[in-house]
């Protein structure tokens, strides 16, 4: 039976807004989800969430207990820095300290990212991403938490997702400030994060730390659904948008005549052009020659069409299946493929599209030295009965992406570890906490945790380092 590599990390994955709760507490300023998901029609907001803040212990001794040797999390930049720019909060520096310690006395090795989603309320008035000074803020969050926790922590991801960040913000529109089909911003602000990327990455560097520095994209596969030339176009074109742009930027250093063509397109879509100021390129060059790795987050592929029409979005934040719809003008639209299965939110299940982007990765950018699938997961309503909670369904999930690694690796990929998302039940941004994810589940009344059908299967997993 094939086996992962010895030193193989089975994570599982958490994130700050998401799982920590106590938002009002250790002198955390707001960031930009406080605000929006305190809108009276809001179903559900992060005040509570998953109660991290104060069951971390459990949570790592559940880790242990469950045979994971790793874990995500991520720094809440406005615990560290309430406002984002101004003074820092020894407060909140002095808790993740307890949390990093709690994981490592645990042997739960805490990988380390410092944007997931959740830039500081007044930077976001300013503009975020949108905003070039975010970038020079940024770093110095990053400089801050370097100085304290490098010499405990060993592995630091920059940011999480650009593209979930702009797509969400500026085309989809289910994130503050909720802008809908604006792609000429999308694109501008995944440069600027590209380039606040590169400055952390060569900041961690300047400052000799030990550990090991890099990005997580989320990186879905794009296929034409039928051959027509048409078809295929429109998957490249929503390939090139949401992965090839950023991969180039982090890894080539440099975007490809063949990248900026369809970019450049696009944003005159809008009467748009890309700004490039003078040095960002020097930037992108520099940080891409310093990575040491980057995390793959994969949970589906989508399937296109050409699209001639307006664009329309629906995004299914309820779980009721069969809802969603997704075309850009200009670009193309999302279609269902009746061979492949979709979860209740109409995620499209296509594990081969996971090592089909792991040997893509290995063989376009031969640079990357390393990566880990840093998420990976399915969202399912699950179901206590009689006091436990069966979720099969995520286990035959996990088991063919389990298994797509392997093939990947097999390839002659470089692999180095798998996060599942996540490790207990969290708040899910748009769909509050019906969509759960984790290993553990989370009674969000009384926040006990229970082991689910799948933290067992995984432990057997990471024993045996096989799929069983
Ligand atoms: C990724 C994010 C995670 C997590 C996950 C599941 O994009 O990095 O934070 O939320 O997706 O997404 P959702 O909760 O929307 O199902």
């Amino acid at each position: 039976m094939r086996q992962f590599p010895e030193e193989f990390i089975f994570g599982a994955a958490t994130a700050a807004y998401q799982a920590e709760g106590a938002v009002n507490e250790g002198g955390r300023g707001p960031c930009y989800w406080d605000e929006f998901l305190h809108r009276p029609e809001s179903r559900f907001n992060g005040d509570v969430a998953s109660d991290f803040y104060h069951q971390y212990p459990v949570d790592l001794k559940l880790s242990n207990e469950y045979g994971l040797n790793g874990i995500r999390i991520s720094i809440a930049w406005s615990r560290v820095i309430p406002d984002g720019a101004g003074e820092v909060n020894e407060e909140g520096l002095a808790f993740y300290d307890r949390l990093i310690d709690e994981c490592l006395a645990n042997g739960v090795e805490p990988v380390v990212t410092l944007h997931h989603f959740d830039t500081p309320l007044p930077l976001f008035h300013q503009g975020d991403w949108l905003n070039r000074d975010n970038i020079d803020h940024f770093v110095r969050f990053a400089e801050v938490c370097f100085e304290r926790f490098g010499d405990r922590v060993k592995k630091w991801v920059s940011i999480n997702e650009p593209w979930s960040v702009v797509a969400g913000q500026y085309i989809i529109g289910h994130f503050p400030p909720n802008i809908r089909y604006d792609v000429a911003k999308a694109i501008q602000a995944m440069h600027h994060m590209m380039i606040a990327h590169a400055k952390v990455v060569d900041a961690y560097k300047r400052m000799e730390l030990d550990g090991e520095v890099g990005i997580i994209h989320i990186l879905e596969s794009k296929y034409p659904i039928t051959e027509s030339e048409e078809d295929r176009e429109a998957a490249y074109v929503e390939d090139v948008l949401a992965n090839q742009f950023m991969l180039d930027a982090c890894l080539k250093g440099s975007y490809t005549a063949e990248t900026l063509t369809v970019i450049e397109r696009l944003m005159s879509l809008q009467q748009a052009t890309l700004v490039v100021e003078e040095g960002d390129m020097e930037w992108l060059a520099r940080g891409s020659a310093q990575n040491d790795f980057l995390g793959v987050n994969y949970y589906a592929s989508h399937f296109l069409a050409a699209h001639d029409g307006e664009s329309g979005i629906h995004h299914n934040g309820t779980g009721e299946k069969g809802t969603s719809v997704f075309g850009l003008k200009g670009i193309g639209k999302r279609v269902s493929n009746p061979e492949v299965p979709t979860t209740d939110w109409d995620w499209p299940i296509y594990p081969t599209g996971l090592t089909d982007m792991l040997v893509r990765v290995h063989r376009q950018y031969p640079n990357y030295k390393a990566m880990y699938v840093t998420e990976n997961g399915m969202g399912y309503k699950d179901d206590l009965v009689d006091g436990s909670i069966d979720d099969t369904p995520r286990i035959d999930y996990i088991a063919q992406h389990l298994n797509a690694i392997l093939d990947a690796i097999e390839q002659s990929v470089t692999v180095r570890g798998y996060f599942l998302w996540s490790l207990m039940d969290v708040l899910s941004w748009t769909n509050g906490f019906n969509k759960r994810y984790g290993l553990f589940y989370v009674d969000f009344e009384t926040q006990e945790r229970l082991p689910k059908k799948s933290a067992r299967w995984m432990r057997e997993v990471a024993n045996r380092r096989q799929v069983i």
